[in-house]
């Protein structure tokens, strides 16, 4: 694939109560790189809409919490309104830094990749930065189980640091997904049965106290959830077909056979 020409690139913010961080993050964005930063409040309770004004950031407010999922549903429908070429996922807790965006869009740019992780596994250094080692050690375990089942050989699959080419969020029927925090596996899931690429950059970790709500209780419910999910998925590529994975491009590339039939 020919590499894009001045693509314009949208980063977009699933915010829920990130008033502490949404400040830091916003402003370590590298601005040459973005051209729009489109935040979606989740019913935060916290300062984190005041903070997004000040920014002059352009927002769009959810009435309610719905969740992760629900945020992201929001965040690219709008990115893709908004026209864009390349959208990437930057999470307002600062748990991902970032002035790697240049870094993460770069395969997509040069025509390599049409979706891009950055992975805090990919060097080795996770638990030395921080990462709980309950969360390394399973995090470790289900990219295996991934792998194996998706057929790719990536560092982690639990990274909310992701960047996505157009035709990606246009093919993929994520509005499908979970309104909660499945939904960053079940659209890769649906990113390779749609048989898109997808690549890996290695991303610092980070944990502080704002970085990650997520217990261990909720930790071991969302990998169970995986696993049902990877099951899922070898189920349907043996055959037991789930409307999950069936792409948007494929439902409108049928219609053609179809018409004959109708005369
Ligand atoms: N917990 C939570 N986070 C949300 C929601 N909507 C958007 N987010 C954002 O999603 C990001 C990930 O949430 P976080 O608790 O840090 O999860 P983790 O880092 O994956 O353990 C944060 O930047 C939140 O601001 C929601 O409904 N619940
Ligand atoms: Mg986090």
């Amino acid at each position: 694939m020919k590499p894009m020409i001045a693509p314009k690139v949208v980063v977009v913010m699933p915010a829920y109560n990130a008033g502490r961080t949404l400040k830091m993050t916003y402003e370590e964005l590298p601005k040459d790189a973005v051209n729009l930063v489109i935040l979606v409040d989740d019913g935060s309770t916290d300062t984190t809409l005041d903070i997004a004004r000040d920014l002059g950031l352009e927002i769009f407010v959810h009435n309610r919490n719905y969740g992760y999922g629900a945020n992201q549903k929001t965040c690219y429908a709008e990115a893709l309104r908004a026209g864009a070429d390349i959208v990437v996922m930057v999470h307002p807790d600062y748990q991902y830094d970032p002035t790697l965006v240049p870094a993460i869009i770069d395969p997509i740019v040069r025509g390599e990749a049409d979706v891009v992780l950055g992975s805090r596994l990919k060097t080795g250094s996770a638990l030395r930065q921080g990462m709980p080692w309950w969360k390394y050690v399973s995090n470790r375990f289900l990219s295996g189980v991934e792998n194996r089942a998706f057929g790719l050989a990536l560092s982690e699959y639990h990274t909310g640091y992701r960047a996505f080419r157009r035709e990606v969020l246009e093919t993929v029927n994520f509005q499908l997904n979970s309104d909660g925090f499945i939904f960053d596996q079940q659209i890769i899931a649906q990113v390779v049965a749609a048989r898109f690429r997808i690549d890996e950059i290695a991303v610092p970790t980070r944990y502080f106290p704002e970085a990650s709500s997520a217990s261990l209780v909720d930790s071991s419910v969302y990998g169970l959830r995986i696993l049902g999910l990877v099951a899922r998925y070898a189920l349907h590529r043996r055959g037991v077909r789930s409307r999950r994975f069936d792409s948007l491009r494929a439902r409108y590339s049928r219609l053609p056979a179809l018409l004959p039939s109708l005369k």
